[in-house]
C-alpha cells in the first residue's frame, strides 16, 4: 500500500461565520480545507495580507489550506462590457499573491448570473433526511410565471408548460416567495445576489451573448490567465455548469466532455485544468464520468464527489454519495489510477450532503451540514481504501 496516493480528505469552510468549524472538519478526518475570502467583494484583489490570515486560522486547526473555492469571475468579464480589463488584471493579481502565499489550486466558474441552482433547499427524502432538488416544473414555473421572461415560453415544451401552469397554481404567495429566494437570492458561495428587477437587469445584459461569444470571452480570459497562473505555479480549475445545461435563456458553456476539449484545446497549458464536480456533470445521461476521468485526468486538480438522481421529467435530487445515477465506484477507480499515474494526490471534497440527525435541528448553509458530509466524506474514503487495496496490493 506504501506506494498508492490517496485523495487528500478535505471539506468546504465558509469562513469563520459558518455552524460547521475548522475543529468539526478536522475531526471528519480532513487534512485540507477549502475556503475563500467570502468577505471580499467580488473583482477586487485578494491581498497577500488577506490569504495570510485566512491561512494562519487553518493551519492554526492543524489542516492546510489546500484549495481556493473559488476566487470569482467578474461578471464584466464575461460579458467583456467596458472596463473589464480592470477586473482581469485583479485576478492576475490574487492569483500572483495567492501562489505567493503558497496556496496551489484556484477554483472558478464561468457560469452567467447565477452559480448553483436549486428549486428547493429542504427536500425531504424517504430516509427523513433532507436534500437539495431541482424540480423543473418549478423552474419553468419561475420563468415564465414569476420572471415573465420575454420569449421563455416558447423554449419549453407543451407538456412542460402545462406542468409548470399546475405546480405554479398549486403553490401558496409563501411558496412562491421563496421558490424564487431559491433561485436568485443566492446559495451558499455563489457570488451574486438579486431582486427579480435586478436580476431582470443582470439577465438583459446577456442579450447579445450567445454560448459561442460567452466561450470566445472564456477563452480570452484562460489566454490572459493562465500564463501568469503558471508563473506562479497555480493550477486554475474550472467548475462546470450546475446544472450542465443553459437556463433562463443563459448560455453554459462547461457542461460536457466535448465543452472541456475545446477549453484545452484553446489553451493547453497543464494549469488550464478541471474542478471534476460528479455531482454536476452527473445530471447528464450522456456525460461518461469514468471516461471523463481517464481523458482529462492530466489537468484534475480538485474533485467533488456527489451523485444526483434524475426523473424522467427532469428534476433531479442530490442522493446519498454512493447512491443515485452517479456509478461512485467507477469514478473512484479511475481517479484512483490517475492519481497512480501522476503520483500525486488530489484534492477532494465530499460535495454537499444531506441534512441529517442533529443538524435537522441546526441552521446549517444548505447542502453544507456537518454531518451529513462527515457520512459522505467516511463513505468515500471506505470506497476509494477498498478499491485501492485490491489494485495494488
Ligand atoms: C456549490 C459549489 C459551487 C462552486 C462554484 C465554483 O455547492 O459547487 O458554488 O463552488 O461554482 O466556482
Amino acid at each position: 500500500m506504501s506506494d498508492v496516493v490517496s485523495m487528500q480528505q478535505t471539506m468546504r469552510w465558509y469562513g469563520p461565520n459558518d455552524p460547521v468549524s475548522l475543529s468539526d472538519i478536522r475531526q471528519a478526518g480532513c487534512s485540507g480545507v477549502v475556503t475563500a475570502l467570502h468577505h471580499i467583494p467580488n473583482g477586487e484583489v485578494w491581498t497577500v495580507e488577506e490569504i495570510n490570515k485566512r491561512k494562519a486560522e487553518v493551519e492554526a486547526a492543524g489542516m492546510v489550506w489546500s484549495v481556493v473555492e473559488s476566487v470569482p469571475v467578474h461578471e464584466g468579464i464575461k460579458t467583456q462590457t467596458p472596463g473589464f480589463e480592470k477586473y482581469i488584471e485583479n485576478y492576475k493579481t490574487s492569483v500572483c499573491n495567492l501562489g505567493a502565499c503558497g496556496v496551489n489550486i484556484v477554483t472558478y466558474n464561468f457560469m452567467p448570473v447565477l452559480d448553483w441552482t436549486r428549486t428547493d433547499l429542504a427536500y425531504t427524502v424517504e430516509d427523513g433526511s433532507k436534500a437539495l432538488r431541482f424540480e423543473k416544473a418549478a423552474f419553468v414555473a419561475f420563468d415564465v410565471y414569476m420572471l415573465q421572461r420575454k420569449g421563455s415560453a416558447d423554449e419549453y415544451s407543451a407538456a412542460e408548460l402545462v406542468r409548470a401552469r399546475e405546480r405554479y397554481d398549486s403553490m401558496s404567495k409563501e411558496e412562491k416567495e421563496l421558490l424564487q429566494r431559491n433561485i436568485i437570492a443566492g446559495l451558499p458561495g455563489s457570488e451574486e445576489s438579486f431582486t427579480l428587477e435586478q436580476f431582470r437587469q443582470a439577465l438583459a445584459a446577456y442579450k447579445d451573448i450567445d454560448a459561442d461569444r460567452l466561450r470566445a470571452n472564456l477563452i480570452h480570459f484562460l489566454r490572459e490567465i493562465i500564463p501568469v497562473a503558471e508563473a506562479a505555479a497555480v493550477k486554475m480549475v474550472i467548475h462546470p455548469d450546475d446544472p450542465p445545461y443553459p437556463i433562463l435563456g443563459l448560455p453554459r458553456v462547461v457542461s460536457t466532455a466535448q465543452d472541456v476539449r475545446m477549453l484545452i484545446e484553446a489553451v493547453s497549458s497543464l494549469h488550464n485544468g478541471l474542478c471534476f464536480c460528479t455531482g454536476s456533470f452527473g445530471v447528464r445521461p450522456d456525460n461518461d464520468l469514468p471516461a471523463m476521468v481517464s481523458e482529462f485526468g492530466a489537468r484534475i486538480n480538485f474533485i467533488h464527489l456527489r451523485s444526483t438522481r434524475r426523473n424522467e421529467w427532469g428534476d433531479f435530487f442530490e442522493d446519498n454519495h454512493l447512491d443515485g445515477d452517479v456509478d461512485m465506484y467507477a469514478v473512484v477507480k479511475e481517479i484512483v489510477q490517475v492519481m497512480k499515474k501522476r503520483n500525486i494526490s488530489i484534492p477532494m471534497r465530499p460535495d454537499h450532503g444531506h441534512q441529517m440527525l442533529d443538524d435537522l435541528k441546526k441552521k446549517t448553509n444548505p447542502g453544507y451540514s456537518g454531518i451529513g458530509r462527515l457520512r459522505g466524506l467516511a463513505e468515500l474514503r471506505g470506497l476509494e481504501l477498498g478499491i485501492a487495496r485490491s489494485m495494488y496490493s
